[in-house]
């Protein structure tokens, strides 16, 4: 358990196998149960849990620990069985919060589980040599001599020790991190969970969800451990070409009127055809409105956004003051933000990319001018405040699918955020542009889907799909794999029928 404990906190993963029982403790106990017993126990209650659970978990180990009497493997069998229980039980209270990947869950039970069918034969070990060299009758422990006692003695206690000075250690290890995922899961957001709205589905097996899940939902950012802050310590401060500064808390800004809206966001490096885009539905408070309430300067056009590991963007004022809904966002689909995600505050400005307009962790909004100010991304040479093009993908039929002659569905998606699409085009073995039938979108901020039968002989067949904006942007072909610029090209794939 310390094993698994410290990779847990090592991996800074949420649930150790002892907090994943304790939390499956609390969600399944009769709610009367539950609170007589907080009544009578008050603030000690997740202690006493916690001891509970351990010792049911010693009372176990130790009637497994007898089956090792006779040999290493006796005990393996129930030793599974409870790592696979481990698994289930861990695999469930991580699905709650869905941040990190759960087969990464995985490894730390596997590793502990590895651990005790070590330590349990090597703890053993003593009592077996014992057994097979001088005595014929294991099952009497009482003729036991003195030194295999002591030797058990021994490597029992330092086995504790080190189990116990693992333990400490993993705690320290992993605190902070495990204290803002608790604050996370123990918030109450005034927002709503919103399923996709009627009519955005297109009726194709395959198509991947119009709504992207935050599991599902692609992370893009540069530190390979996202900042852990709790919402207690998050400050945001306004300043700048402003009239008032502002400072603002967490439960200040969550005070504040929620907006909330479908958005796609994509980043810029997306591949064509590629997975780094996703849309949600985001809560969180009007950047606009914020803004304003600061009173902005004339001659300001930008702002300069800041997140607590240093990252910057530079975000034009024009994309945030209109009427789309670029907002510091609290939740998303209905959560709190996953700490991968930007936990707590995160900006959201459709119709931008996310170098652009989508500071994680933002803690600092400076008003400013696009002409005075840089960001992070523009120092590297990609253009500053540029704004999302127009896009296309095909999920169905999928790169290299066999498939029967005939009638063929073909299916995807399309997007310009904060503009939206007015068609979609689908073009087979290199014919003419046929008009997709197009899915209703709730806004210009999301994605459509697009599906269109196609009519199919035998043989190799090539599909390619290109959008074309509300705008009138018409996507581009020209395939261009720019360092500093968003990849154009037409999504193309290809497909046998028989
Ligand atoms: N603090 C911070 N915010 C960031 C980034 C980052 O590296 N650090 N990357 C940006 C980029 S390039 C994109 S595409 C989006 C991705 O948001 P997501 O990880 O929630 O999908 O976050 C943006 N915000
Ligand atoms: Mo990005």
């Amino acid at each position: 358990m310390a094993v698994s404990h410290v990779l847990t906190m090592a991996l800074t993963l949420r649930v150790s196998p002892l907090v994943a029982v304790a939390d499956q403790v609390v969600v399944h106990l009769p709610e009367p149960i539950a609170d007589r017993t907080k009544g009578f126990l008050g603030g000690l209650d997740k202690p006493v849990l916690m001891m509970v659970v351990g010792l049911v978990a010693a009372a176990i180990a130790a009637w497994v620990g007898g089956l090792a009497r006779r040999g290493w493997w006796p005990p393996l069998p129930a030793q599974l069985l409870l790592g696979a229980a481990g698994i289930v039980l861990v695999l469930d209270r991580s699905a709650a919060a869905p941040d990190e990947l759960a087969a990464g869950d995985v490894v730390p039970l596997v590793a502990g589980l590895i651990t005790w069918v070590a330590v349990l034969s090597f703890l053993a070990e003593p009592l077996r040599r014992w057994s097979e060299t001088e005595a014929p009758d294991p099952d009497r422990p009482g003729r036991h001599p003195e030194t295999t006692r002591r030797d058990l003695l021994a490597r029992g206690v330092g086995v504790g020790l080190l189990a116990l000075a693992g333990g400490i250690f993993g705690e320290r290890l992993g605190k902070t991190r495990r204290h803002v995922e608790e604050s996370r899961r123990l918030l109450r957001l005034p927002v709503t969970d919103r399923r996709p709205p009627r009519g955005v589905r297109v009726d194709v097996d395959g198509v991947k969800p119009w709504r992207t899940t935050n599991r599902a939902f692609f992370r893009r950012h540069e530190v390979a451990v996202p900042p852990a802050i709790e919402p207690d310590d998050w400050q945001l401060q306004i300043h700048g070409l402003v009239d008032r500064d502002l400072v603002l808390g967490y439960q200040e800004l969550v005070d504040r009127r929620i907006v909330e809206g479908w958005a796609t966001l994509t980043c810029v490096t997306n591949e064509v055809g590629g997975s780094q885009i996703g849309n949600a539905w985001w809560s969180g408070v009007s950047l606009a409105r914020l803004l304003r309430d600061s009173g902005i300067r004339p001659g300001a056009d930008a702002v300069r956004q800041t997140s607590a590991e240093g990252w910057t963007c530079l975000t034009p004022l024009s994309a945030i003051l209109d009427d789309r809904n670029a907002m510091l966002a609290i939740a998303m689909n209905g959560e709190p933000l996953p700490i991968g995600h930007g936990f707590p505050v995160r900006s959201i400005v459709p119709g931008v990319y996310g170098y652009v307009g989508s500071c994680k962790w933002v803690v600092d909004l400076e008003v400013t001018t696009m002409d005075a100010a840089t960001s992070d991304w523009g120092e590297r040479g990609w253009p500053e405040g540029l704004a999302a093009g127009v896009g296309s993908r095909i999920d169905v039929p999928e790169d290299g699918d066999d498939l029967r002659a005939g009638t063929v569905y073909a299916a995807g998606t399309a997007w310009k955020p904060g503009v939206g699409i007015e068609s979609v085009e689908v073009a087979i073995d290199g014919g003419t542009w046929q008009p997709a039938e197009l899915a209703r979108a709730p806004g210009a901020d999301s994605w459509v889907q697009w599906s269109l039968p196609l009519d199919v002989g035998p043989g190799e067949h090539r599909l390619r799909v290109r959008g074309i904006a509300a705008d009138g942007e018409v996507q581009s072909g020209m395939p261009r794999e720019p360092e500093t610029g968003p990849r154009t090209g037409w999504h193309a794939i290809g497909f046998d029928a028989s």
